[in-house]
C-alpha cells in the first residue's frame, strides 16, 4: 500500500478546516487504508487526514501495543466528555521529535461513522480518548502546540524549519 507523505509543523496546510466526508465508498475506503499503513510505518498511534493534505474528516487510530487494533473515525463527533481534564504528555507525527503536555478530558463519547459507513459510539477514556481529541483537533485545523506557550511555539517552529532546512541539503 502506498504511503502518504505527512505535512509537518509550521505547515500552513495543517490549519485547514476539513470538510464533512459525503458519501463512505471505495476511495475513502482507500484513503482509509493508506492513511493506516502510513500510520504504522511512522509508527504513530493516531493520523488525521488534514496531516496528510486530504481535507476530509476522517481519523485513524490504533493504540493496542500489538498494533492490530485500527480504529476508523468518520465525520467524529463528540457525544459526551467529562469536566474532569488531566495534563498529559503528547507528540504528533507533524511535529516530529516535540513533546509537551496538553490538558484535556480524561473521558469522552465519540459519534463517528466506520469505513462501512455504519454510525457508531466509541467510548474511550485514557490515551484512547486523549488520542482521540488530538485527532479531532487536527479535522478543525488545530496543531497540539497551540496549547503551549508563544515562546515554545516560536522554538519549536525554529527546531522544524531549520530540521527541514538541513534535510534538504543533503
Ligand atoms: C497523537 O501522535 C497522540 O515525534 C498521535 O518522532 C500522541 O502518533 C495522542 C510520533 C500522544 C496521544 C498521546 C511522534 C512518532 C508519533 C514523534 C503520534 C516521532 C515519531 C506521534
Ligand atoms: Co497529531
Amino acid at each position: 500500500m502506498a504511503l502518504l507523505p505527512i505535512l509537518h509543523y509550521p505547515d500552513p496546510r495543517l490549519h485547514t478546516v476539513a470538510q464533512p466526508v459525503a458519501q463512505v465508498d471505495d476511495t475513502i475506503r482507500t484513503m482509509v487504508q493508506r492513511m493506516l499503513a502510513t500510520m504504522y510505518d511512522a509508527k504513530g498511534i493516531g493520523l488525521a487526514a488534514t496531516q496528510v493534505d486530504f481535507h476530509q474528516r476522517l481519523v485513524v487510530i490504533d493504540v493496542s501495543e500489538e498494533r492490530d487494533q485500527p480504529l476508523v473515525l468518520i465525520n467524529p463527533e463528540v457525544e459526551w466528555a467529562s469536566d474532569i481534564k488531566r495534563k498529559g504528555e503528547e507528540g504528533c507525527l507533524s511535529v516530529p521529535g516535540i513533546y509537551d503536555g496538553v490538558e484535556r478530558s480524561l473521558a469522552v463519547k465519540v459519534r463517528a461513522l466506520d469505513e462501512h459507513g455504519q454510525s457508531r459510539l466509541i467510548e474511550a477514556e485514557g490515551l484512547l480518548a486523549v488520542c482521540i481529541q488530538h485527532e479531532m483537533d487536527h479535522l478543525n485545523g488545530k496543531v497540539f502546540v497551540q496549547y503551549l506557550s508563544q515562546l515554545k511555539r516560536d522554538r519549536i517552529k525554529a527546531k522544524l524549519l531549520k530540521a527541514e532546512r538541513d534535510a534538504r541539503r543533503h
